[in-house]
């Protein structure tokens, strides 16, 4: 019997909900974002921020042919009647010199209202403003993002050492377990901040990025809305044609079907892909129209 390929589902929403995507880094789940793209349409789509990673890429140029994949899939929503609205956030701060602007058809916002279909305001914001490490030292926000991994790879190399000199095992995760709680009551700060923020400007709710991690939840009066990132995660926030927010785990939904780029070891100079891949070049954005 010919087995026809299935065809591709795709799931349409109200709007679409996307932040912390940090292209032009090793840890950028591309694919599963480009997967993402291809099932899922939208009214409104909304880029919260952190979209291109632009501190990374001033040091080290990183760029895979994956990443080309997630940013012609939004051009092509663009084109397919999308409305794009970008957000800039702490890592792509330099698109911050667009807001007001309509660049290729994609809408750059300093900050938005939200009306969902059942007449709720979202006040849509990348958040870090309300970050007082980022604010305050750049530096230590940025250290933040690969010290975890570092740290257990430095566990390892470093109780392999002991081991050789004859001192037992010191383990690094006491210490972490201690930072992770510290972590915590950071991410309840932040959270009650911005959802003060969100009740002083009069509306039901706040959808904002940022801190990587996804939430849906009452504050007070005020839903808040986490997005996610596509670094750890992979999450979005979709709003249904009747109003009804949720949170997509796209990692979980997309199991099995996309194959993501292998892994690199922190401290070998390991690389996903080839060097060729990784050298690969930008897409040729279009004009500038407004
Ligand atoms: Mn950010």
């Amino acid at each position: 019997m010919n087995m026809m390929p299935l065809p591709e589902r795709v799931t349409r929403h109200r709007t679409i909900f996307i932040s912390d995507i940090h292209l032009g880094t090793r840890g950028c789940k591309a694919e599963f974002l480009h997967d993402f793209l291809r099932h899922t349409e939208s009214e409104t789509l909304y880029l919260v921020g952190d979209i291109v990673d632009g501190w990374r890429l001033k040091k080290i140029w990183y760029w895979r042919t994956a990443f080309n994949d997630v940013v012609h899939e939004v051009l092509r929503k663009v084109q397919n009647g999308t409305r794009v609205i970008y957000i800039p956030g702490n890592h792509d701060e330099i698109a911050r010199n667009y807001v007001g602007l309509t660049v290729g058809g994609v809408e750059f916002r300093a900050d938005d209202i939200h009306k969902t279909a059942d007449g709720r305001r979202f006040l849509v914001l990348h958040g870090d403003e309300f970050d007082g490490v980022v604010r305050n030292a750049k530096w230590l926000a940025m250290i933040g993002d690969w010290a975890y991994n570092t740290a257990l790879w430095v566990n390892s190399v470093f109780n392999w050492g002991r081991r050789q000199l004859g001192l037992h095992y010191w383990s690094l995760s006491a210490f972490l377990k201690k930072k992770v709680k510290s972590a915590f009551n950071y991410i309840q700060k932040y959270e009650t901040l911005v959802a003060d923020t969100a009740e002083k400007r009069g509306v039901d709710g706040v959808i904002c990025g940022h801190i990587h991690h996804a939430e849906m939840r009452m504050i007070g009066d005020i839903l808040y809305c986490n997005d996610g990132d596509w670094v750890e995660s992979c999450t979005a926030l979709v709003e249904d044609m009747d109003g009804q927010l949720s949170i997509l785990n796209w990692a979980h939904i997309s199991h099995g079907r996309v194959q993501p780029a292998a892994p690199s070891e922190p401290g070998t100079g390991a690389r996903s892909g080839s060097e060729e891949d990784a050298q690969a070049s930008p897409p040729r954005l279009p004009e500038l129209v407004g």
